[in-house]
Formats: C-alpha cells, structure tokens, sequence
C-alpha cells in the first residue's frame, strides 16, 4: 500500500503541535477504523501514525500503556486510549454532528448492544487464522446469534441507521467488521453465511458504504483480502502490505 509503519529503530514523531490531533493507528485494525471514521464523520484534520504492529518502536509503550492503537494525542504528551473512549472524547470535544444521541435511554440500549457485538471479535479472529479447533459452520452460527439483535433493532425502529436518518455511534462502532466480513466473503468463498436472515443489516451495509465517513475510512476490498492472506498464512508483514 505504500503506507509506512513505523517499527523498532524508527525515530518518534516531534512533539505535537498546539491545536494539531495525531492518531497512532495501525490501517488494519478495526478499532483504529472506529477512531478514523469519527474524525472523518467530524471533519477534524488530524495526523496518523502507522505503528507496525509486529515489530513496535521502542518508544510506543511511551504513548499507549498497552502499546495497542489506536491511540489519540490531544496535546503534545497527552493521549486517549480505546477506540470507544477516543471516540466518546471526539463527540464531546467537536459536537457537530452529533454522534450520541440526546436521549440517554436510546444511549444505554446502544451501548449495550455495542458491548455485546464485542463477542464478534475472537470469531472473527477465529475465521480469519482457520483455527480449526472449531468447525467454521459453528464459528459462522455464533457470529449470526451476536449480530442478531442488532438486525432486531433495525427492524424495530424502521430506520436506515442506528443512529436514525443518519449514522450516529452505533453505526460507526460497528461499521469496521462489517467492512471486513466482505473480505472474508472473498477469503472464504466456501463458507456459507446466512445472509438471507439479515434482510436490515444488508441494507443497512449498502447504505453505510454511501456515507462520506465510511467512504474517507474504507479500504478496498483487495487491500483486506492481502492482508487476511498473509494473516491466515502467518506471515503477516507491515512492509510488505
Ligand atoms: N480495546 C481496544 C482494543 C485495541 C486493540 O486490540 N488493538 C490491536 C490492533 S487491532 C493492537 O493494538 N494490538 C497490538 C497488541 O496487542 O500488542 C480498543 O478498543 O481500542
């Protein structure tokens, strides 16, 4: 891709300038996509830092404890962690267009269906390695039973989006496994999924991938499917991406 991941040896980035938002990211990694899509869906400039996730620079367990992305700096030295954190701070920090909702009711049921989407990710993992401890069909019924109430709640609001007329945090939370199931589509062409049983969810895809956020994030389909290859075979390399 072209992109530079910064790695052991490489030199950290100046200081941040005042008034400037750098995000350490990796281009691969869904919850640095949750960050980017916000930032997008704000109109915030901001800087990136790729971080090679294989090999990190020294420096990196400096910025996030954990030395995971994404991570955000907000002030020369001063960082948010956690992709929904980050994005929390960003909705509060630059209110238009508003990501939450006013209704606190409407956010409580949101963030609960976002933590219980949270299960998606060992399957996820699990389709993307071919960990054969389970048998993929098994793996594929056990996303379906956690994006099921998420298919629900369309079909109970009758709207487009969780966020209503709009994409609001729900959707932009979720949006990165989504992009990536595609890639899996590709990457597994034998699987059958049960697409069928998410008439909303498809729709609600189709509609997500028109939004100018989703559109400044997204990665080509060719892009994940090389990388989910490389993944699958072990032999993941930042500077070969
Ligand atoms: N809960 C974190 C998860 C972040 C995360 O797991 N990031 C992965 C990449 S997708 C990472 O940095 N992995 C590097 C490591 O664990 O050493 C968030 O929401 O920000």
């Amino acid at each position: 891709m072209g992109v530079k991941f910064l790695k052991k040896g490489d030199p950290r980035p100046p200081s941040l300038e005042a008034g400037r938002l750098r995000l350490y990211s990796n281009l691969y990694c869904p919850y640095a996509q949750r960050a980017r899509l916000v930032l997008a869906a704000k109109g915030v400039p901001f800087e990136t830092t790729e971080i090679n996730l294989r090999n990190k620079p020294e420096w990196y367990s400096a910025v996030h404890p954990d030395a995971k992305v994404p991570a955000l700096e907000v002030a020369a030295g001063e960082v948010v962690v956690e992709s929904l954190d980050i994005a929390d701070y960003l909705d509060r920090k630059f209110p238009e267009p508003k990501l939450w909702s006013d209704d606190q009711q409407k956010n409580l049921h949101h963030k609960q269906l976002l933590e219980a989407f949270g299960k998606v990710l060992p399957n996820y993992v699990k389709l993307l390695s071919g960990n054969a401890s389970q048998p993929v069909e098994e793996v594929v019924s056990a996303v379906a039973a956690i994006i099921k109430p998420l298919e629900d709640e369309l079909a109970k609001t009758g709207s487009t989006y969780f966020g209503g007329a709009r994409p609001g945090m729900l959707d932009y939370m979720v949006w990165p496994w989504a992009e990536r199931l595609e890639g899996l589509r590709a990457l597994l062409p034998d699987v059958q999924l049960p697409l069928n049983d998410f008439p909303r969810l498809m729709a609600w895809g189709a509609a997500m991938k028109e939004d100018p956020a989703v559109k400044a994030s997204a990665m080509s389909l060719d892009t994940h499917v090389g990388f989910m290859k490389m993944y699958r075979q072990g032999t993941l390399d930042f500077d070969k991406l």
